[in-house]
């Protein structure tokens, strides 16, 4: 992106019209995102807490006391109760490697901290992939243009991933057919050609009722699975008794679509599927990412410019990540052990006091775990332990921020400098500051850096620079860095990765080359059922006659996760509960009734919306708006579930049961034109 200039004041964003994947225009949410950086509420200075915890009253203090009492502290909860009683938590907040996965992770592997399992988001799907294919490949971004089906599996392509929009237009310009699998009649969803309404969690079976009729009606690419996949025959077997009938009973989509999407999938070549992580926040989601991510084998669609599938771009490359990280630093055990490793995703239990090995200390960087972690509830109780130490690194005063008893101000994206791993496409980037950093905000970088050596760290990694941090992580053996220099980078900024020759098209397993064990893509028959998720309409009996409604709580294009949670705009579209007609009508609600929406974890209060965007049974909030700005100080996670599902410990923030109820108070009802 580009960033306009009147002195060393910015006046506009822009997407570079050079740069082949943000094609000169931006997301709705970072092209206003000088209102952030400009924004008053900025965090300016290091703060302590002086008022209650979560209360959010603190006292301006120095750097260096800051600093000081920070090191003073983790030092003497360390040495009490051992260095595995503090904590880091960060995600999101920066894709950038230097003050997203760099000096911190040094610092903390030295300090000897617990290990922060990054769950929250992606392990789900990845492990279904790398169970799959070995490895996190991905079709690039811009052979979408050549397809001619397109299906956008719990994808949200408009919303979360607007830069493959345009090769999607262009491949719809030349006759492709754009099919949407979503619960939610999303924006994507209604320009598609067709969308298929999916019961929440049942995808499993749409993908075995798609092999089924692939594989019946002789579809199936017979000599790409006898030369490059592993136990598809047992999966053919598994997927005959998902008939197109069964399976529409499943997951709630008519035996007709069910049927034309399987026939264009297998027949109008090149085809390709865009799955993004949305399939895999269910209880079920890791079967069901990797029944999908089995279908490209199936039709064999691998071996064309335009075919295979998308979930993650990363396994297509490998920095060094060793130097980057350190991990050789490492506390372990006389017996080897590492540091504990606790799963971010249930961040409520490991905050409890009862926990067996209790957490102290916890430095709360890129990331709001408070709004955004599931069962927020149990996460806010944890934060307001008296005897728990927190440090939390913030542009902005967030839900988590306000439990901080040292907060420190960061800088944003424009005022450091960072390599940007690729995610979603292939181009590694660098960025120097363009702006300069307001009031006394510090990097990530910086400030593990001066906590490192405050501590008393000699390491000389500590005493590196960013451009050294840099040169350290392209120093990798892999293909796809190779030539790529720091020089380079300053010169250019982004740079395609060494994944083909010459700039050809990028097939990863066009003549197979899985990263499984067997080389081969592996169909994990064994795994390959469809079992309703407990948390839904299908699950478990007496919590669906409590709370008979279906929860999704997805992303939107205004927002980025809670990231803007200070925009009133953001804020105000989360405020609304979308339910269908039919189950308004049950409950006395019409539009702009105030609602409890609620279920035995939490309650939440909203604005209701008689909305066919949902489906009888299904209700819809969008996410994730700090609790600080809503009237009950809740966020959507306080009816999320901290239930691990069923691959790579991730979340399933998308299987919740929830109840609507009129609140009693709702006298005013305001005219509210519904969508
Ligand atoms: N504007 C914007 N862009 C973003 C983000 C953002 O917050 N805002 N967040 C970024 C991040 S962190 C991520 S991980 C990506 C995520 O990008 P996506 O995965 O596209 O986003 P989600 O909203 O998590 O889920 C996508 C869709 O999955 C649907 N879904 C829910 N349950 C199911 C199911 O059981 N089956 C199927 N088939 N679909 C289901 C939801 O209704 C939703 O429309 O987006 C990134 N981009
Ligand atoms: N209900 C529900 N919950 C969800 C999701 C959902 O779809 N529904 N999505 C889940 C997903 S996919 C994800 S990835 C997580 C995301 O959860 P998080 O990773 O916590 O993401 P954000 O809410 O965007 O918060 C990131 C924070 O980092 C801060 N930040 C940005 N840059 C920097 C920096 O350079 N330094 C420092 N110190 N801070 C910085 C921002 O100000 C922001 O407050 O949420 C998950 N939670
Ligand atoms: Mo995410």
């Amino acid at each position: 992106m580009l960033v306009h200039l009147d002195g060393d004041r910015a006046t506009r964003l822009q997407g570079d019209p050079n740069h082949p994947i943000t094609q000169g225009f931006l997301c709705a949410k970072v092209t206003r995102y000088l209102d952030r950086e400009y924004h008053p509420d900025r965090l300016l200075y290091p703060q302590k807490r002086v008022g209650a915890k979560g209360e959010g009253r603190f006292e301006r203090i120095s750097w260096d006391d800051a600093i000081g009492e920070v090191a003073s502290r983790l030092s003497a909860i360390a040495a009490r109760h051992g260095s595995e009683s503090i904590l880091p938590y960060s995600y999101g907040g920066s894709l950038g490697m230097l003050n997203g996965s760099g000096m911190d992770r040094r610092f903390f592997h030295r300090l000897g901290a617990s290990r922060l399992d990054r769950t929250i988001c992606a392990s789900t799907g990845s492990a279904a992939l790398q169970l799959t294919l070995g490895a996190r490949t991905g079709t690039e971004p811009e052979q979408f243009a050549s397809s001619r089906c397109i299906i956008a599996w719990g994808a949200n392509i408009l919303a979360t991933n607007v830069h493959l929009w345009p090769f999607i237009v262009e491949a719809r310009r030349n006759g492709a057919k754009l099919y949407v699998i979503d619960p939610l009649r999303t924006k994507t969803a209604s320009l598609a050609d067709r969308h298929l309404a999916i019961h929440p969690g049942s995808d499993a079976a749409l993908a075995l009722g798609m092999m089924h009729i692939l594989f019946r009606d002789g579809l199936e690419d017979r000599p790409f699975l006898e030369a490059h996949c592993l136990g598809w025959e047992a999966a053919q077997e598994k997927a005959r008794s998902y008939t197109p009938d069964h399976v529409a009973r499943l997951t709630g989509i008519p035996t007709d679509a069910i049927e034309e999407i399987a026939r264009d999938y297998a027949t109008r070549r090149p085809s390709v599927i865009r799955m993004n992580y949305g399939i895999q926040r269910s209880e079920r989601g890791g079967v069901a990412a990797h029944a999908v991510s089995l279908l490209p084998a199936v039709i064999g669609s691998w071996k064309e410019v335009g075919g295979g599938l998308q979930l993650s771009t990363s396994g297509a490359f490998a920095f060094n990540r060793d130097a980057l990280e350190r991990p050789d630093l490492q506390w372990k055990s006389a017996l080897g052990r590492q540091a504990r490793l606790r799963n971010m995703s249930e961040i409520g239990k490991e905050l409890q006091a009862s926990h067996e090995s209790p957490v102290h200390a916890m430095v709360v960087y890129n990331s709001n775990p408070v709004a955004i972690a599931p069962n927020s509830n149990l996460v806010r109780a944890g934060f307001a332990r008296e005897d728990l130490f927190t440090v939390v690194l913030e542009q902005f005063l967030t839900d988590t921020a306000r439990y901080a008893d040292i907060l420190l101000p960061a800088t944003t994206f424009l005022e450091h400098t960072d390599l940007y791993f690729a995610y979603g496409h292939y181009y590694l980037q660098m960025a120097r500051p363009a702006l300069p950093a307001p009031g006394e905000c510090k990097s990530n970088v910086e400030v593990f850096r001066l906590l490192a050596l405050a501590m008393g760290f000699q390491d000389d990694c500590f005493q590196d620079s960013e451009d050294d941090m840099m040169r350290q992580t392209l120093d990798s053996k892999h293909p796809a860095l190779r030539g790529i220099t720091l020089e380079e980078l300053d010169a250019r900024k982004s740079i395609r990765l060494g994944i083909s020759d010459h700039g050809a098209p990028y097939l990863p397993h066009a003549a197979g080359d899985f990263g499984t064990p067997s080389g081969k893509c592996e169909f994990h028959a064994d795994r390959l059922s469809y079992r309703p998720p407990r948390e839904s309409r299908h699950g478990d009996g007496d919590l669906r006659e409590a709370y008979p409604l279906e929860l999704i709580s997805a992303k939107v294009e205004a927002g980025m996760n809670s990231t803007f949670g200070h925009r009133d705009e953001f804020d105000a579209g989360c405020g609304w509960l979308s339910i269908h007609p039919d189950d308004a009508e049950e409950r006395d609600i019409v539009d702009g009734d105030s609602v409890d929406l609620f279920n035995a974890r939490g309650s939440l209060q909203l604005l209701a919306r008689r909305s066919t965007v949902v489906k009888p049974g299904l209700v819809a909030v969008s996410a994730v708006r700090w609790g600080a700005r809503a009237t009950d100080g809740n966020s959507i996670n306080v009816l999320t579930s901290d239930t691990l599902n069923d691959l790579g410990g991730g979340p399933s923030l998308f299987s919740c049961l929830v109840q609507v109820r009129r609140r009693p108070d709702s006298d005013f009802r305001s005219h509210v034109a519904a969508d």
